[in-house]
């Protein structure tokens, strides 16, 4: 336990570093009023848990209040996904809190264009009037399937039912189509099961773990990273393949410095030498899979030497590396990976990594993938919607995607400009997504936005997007709510409560009562017969016989454990038509796709340029923390990442301010160069979340740049409409 506590810290490092942030250690307080945020760091004389909304995981969380102030928060020892500790993020949570950037009061714009942010601060009464008022002309004048919800985050749950009762599904997240879709399309058709979030990954017990790209350690999923590192501490095997050497790299046995692209034909030729020698887990694929004598076949010339053109990783690296795999069968776990919307191929790599994992008959295994567990509560009695809604409009006519099994965000975005979709979208409400960040072209969203009728932003802070609205709507941070009750398929069962800290402030509210107010105003208040969501959720819970006073007390309520693994007694089915694990998919066959994984050669950078490729920081969300002065002290903007030697050979120093350019043009503010030997050297590298532009951000604003500002491009994947963003080039210049 001690060492693998010390491998969490050094995997995080950055970790102790914020923890100093957050206990009064920091010297500078970055415009945070003193009399707000005194005392920080110190116990509480109330301790209050909850769970934390810094990134989508759900930790449970304790929180200390001292004077009606948050002082510290800290891991919920009793809470299966924090284990006591959180990511540098979770403690870092104050910093939202008490950002005296927030959004304070509702918002309307009466004058001026959007964008122009000629905004009035309003009572809520206005703000809900004239937003009421708006939904119900365009549900008159174009039916209520042409208002879309975009929402991420917990408590978006308000925010859909509002969008049921109103009569619309088009809801969505760039959390699908800009994330994790490929991947749960991928693992669906073969294995009949998504993976949802949080994965269900025995990372904790594998004895090889196998990374493509899935950066841990940058990418901070609490859970997972101590996993991560008690199997590192257990001497588990790490193969990392990334272009780029990163934190997991520094963890792994074998770093492949993959060419971006290829992931594919690596996969294959892994497949080829673990089949042709005869290493897969005979025993689990003869009993749960079909297709292997289609995908022996497909693999013949799948060599090594085949591979190591395509994906400069050495023929006798790529058969001792596939020999690791196998040998470390069945807690070998190949991750699923979680952003994997890169190349338009996405599903095809996905695909190939269930395989592969099929192979070595980690589904449903210790050391593998678990079959989640969970306990619930009896939902309230909702009225049936008085129609069924039109299905969203998220295609291009014309056009389908067979596999897409959720809405596609930018497929919202693209219907809302005229005459392009099966019906125009008329009306937007965003909760908790910040689009001009998170969706490729982001040229198309403001165009798609000048075309709305409406645009409602709900929000904590004032992010782009709400500085394109005509009506904002200050939500209350996760620690001055209630949200629905949270539950959360595991590894054991739970069920968790989010409650208010502390009571909101400025003259925020939480996201239920704001849904709740305008559905009341639309006609549809019998949608949320309650009038406090707080009792709601005891109601929930009173009703499933648990002790609601213990719940509250504890923050959770754990259930007894169910077998997860085939060693704990777990039988296996799998929920495909077939009924068993589909490596040769007749699914795809049907709709006209590739039944076994296919490698495509993808454009490459020429000469002069450089793929832009992004991910995490472990002290940062997106661009959702980037404000935070707690966390934004810890990193204040991004890099460059360039090869050394390529740096050198064009006279570009370490530490000088570079710009990006892509390849339509479009230049990105200036940045300084990290040029490490960590790179390929054909591609660059910067974290996403910075580049802020909106003048409300008055900490994050104008550091760093933002990736997708310069992702005029994206490759859609054919199977599920996902938007491949690793296909953009830029050349760096002195700034
Ligand atoms: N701290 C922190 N943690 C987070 C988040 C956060 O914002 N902050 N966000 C969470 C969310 S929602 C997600 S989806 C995940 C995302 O995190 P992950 O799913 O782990 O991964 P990505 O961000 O897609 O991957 C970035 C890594 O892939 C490498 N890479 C780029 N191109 C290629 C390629 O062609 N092949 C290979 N093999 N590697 C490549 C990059 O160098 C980089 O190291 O992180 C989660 N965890
Ligand atoms: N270029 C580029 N695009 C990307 C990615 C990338 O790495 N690069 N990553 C992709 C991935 S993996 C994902 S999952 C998506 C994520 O993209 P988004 O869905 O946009 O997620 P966030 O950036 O977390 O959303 C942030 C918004 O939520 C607000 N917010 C925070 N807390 C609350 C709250 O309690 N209530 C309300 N109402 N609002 C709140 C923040 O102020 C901010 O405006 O982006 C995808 N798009
Ligand atoms: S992983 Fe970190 S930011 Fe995300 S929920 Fe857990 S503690 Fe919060
Ligand atoms: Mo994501």
């Amino acid at each position: 336990m001690t060492q693998s506590r010390r491998e969490f810290i050094k995997i995080g490092a950055a970790g102790v570093a914020v923890a100093a942030a957050g206990t009064g250690l920091a010297s500078n307080w970055w415009g945070l009023d003193p009399d707000v945020v005194h005392d920080p760091g110190t116990d509480g004389d109330k301790i209050v848990p909850t769970f934390c909304e810094l990134c989508f995981w759900k930790c449970g969380v304790l929180a200390h209040v001292k004077n009606g102030r948050v002082t510290k928060i800290q891991g919920n020892p009793e809470h299966p996904l924090s284990n006591g500790r959180l990511c540098p993020r979770g403690t870092g949570g104050m910093g939202l809190l008490y950002d005296p950037d927030r959004l304070k009061r509702p918002l309307l714009r009466r004058k001026g264009k959007r964008g122009e942010q000629a905004f009035e601060e309003v009572s809520w009464e206005a703000a809900l009037d004239f937003t009421a008022e708006k939904l119900e002309l365009i549900r008159k004048t174009h039916g209520p399937e042409a208002v879309a919800l975009f929402s991420h985050g917990y408590g978006g749950s308000f925010f859909k039912t509002l969008m049921a009762a109103y009569g619309s599904a088009s809801i969505a997240a760039p959390s699908y189509a800009q994330c994790r879709g490929a991947r749960e399309v991928g693992f669906q058709l073969t294995f009949g099961s998504s993976l949802g979030s949080p994965e269900n990954l025995d990372l904790g017990n594998s004895r090889c773990i196998t990374l493509i790209g899935s950066h841990l350690g940058e990418n901070m999923h609490n859970t997972q990273v101590q996993d991560f590192a008690a199997a590192i501490a257990k001497g588990a095997t790490v193969i990392a393949v990334d272009p780029r050497f990163s934190t997991a790299a520094g963890k792994a046995k074998y770093w492949l410095p993959i060419k971006p692209g290829t992931d594919i034909a690596l996969l294959l030729a892994w497949m080829h030498v673990i089949v042709n020698e005869g290493l897969y887990d005979r025993e689990y694929v003869d009993a749960n899979t079909t297709g292997l004598a289609e995908l022996r076949a497909h693999l013949e010339d799948k060599t090594p030497e085949w591979a190591f053109t395509e994906t400069t990783i050495r023929p006798e690296v790529i058969v001792e590396t596939a020999r690791v795999i196998a040998g470390a069968r069945p807690a070998s776990l190949i991750h699923p990976g979680r952003h994997t919307s890169w190349y338009g191929d996405d599903t095809q790599r996905s695909r190939a990594v269930a395989i592969l994992n099929a192979l070595v008959g980690s589904w449903g295994r210790r050391g593998g993938f678990f079959i989640p567990a969970s306990m619930g509560a009896p939902k309230i009695a909702l009225p049936a919607p008085a129609t069924k809604p039109r299905p969203a409009p998220d295609t291009p006519k014309g056009v389908s995607f067979p596999f897409a099994d959720e809405t596609l965000a930018h497929g919202l975005r693209d219907a809302s400009i005229p005459g392009t979709a099966a019906y125009d979208v008329k009306g937007w409400i965003v909760y908790g997504t910040n689009l001009i960040q998170a969706l490729p072209e982001p040229a198309k969203t403001i165009q798609a936005i000048q075309e709305l009728e409406l645009l409602v932003a709900v929000d904590v802070l004032p992010a782009e997007i709400v500085g394109w609205a005509d009506v904002v709507l200050p939500e209350c941070t996760y620690l001055e709510r209630w949200d629905d009750v949270g539950v959360t398929p595991w590894r054991e069962p739970f069920l968790a409560v989010r409650q208010p800290v502390v009571a909101p402030m400025h003259e925020s509210k939480p996201g239920w009562w704001i849904a709740k107010q305008l559905a009341t105003r639309l006609g549809h208040g019998d949608f949320f017969p309650y009038d406090d969501a707080g009792k709601m959720v005891e109601g929930r819970l009173a009703k499933a016989g648990y002790d609601v006073d213990a719940v509250k007390a504890k923050g959770l309520v754990r259930g007894k454990a169910v077998p997860v693994t085939t060693e704990d007694g777990l039988a296996l089915s799998f929920a495909t038509p077939s009924k068993k694990i589909e490596i040769y998919s007749k699914q795809m066959e049907a709709a006209g796709l590739a039944p076994l994984p296919v490698y495509t050669h993808h454009e490459e950078a020429g000469s002069g340029r450089f793929r832009l490729l992004y991910g995490r920081s472990p002290v940062h969300t997106f661009g959702r923390t980037t404000n935070n002065r707690f966390l934004g002290e810890v990193m204040k903007d991004n890099e460059v990442w360039l090869n050394a030697k390529i740096a050198k050979e064009r006279g570009l120093a370490n530490g000088q301010n570079v710009v990006l350019v892509n390849q339509d043009g479009v230049k990105s503010p200036p940045a300084r160069l990290k040029a490490t030997e960590r790179m390929r050297p054909d591609c660059v590298y910067v974290v996403h979340g910075f580049g802020h532009t909106d003048p409300g951000l008055k900490f994050a604003k104008g550091r760093g740049i933002d990736d997708n500002a310069l992702m005029s491009r994206s490759k859609i994947d054919p199977a599920m409409g996902g938007t491949g963003m690793n296909v953009n080039f830029v050349s760096v210049e002195k700034a």
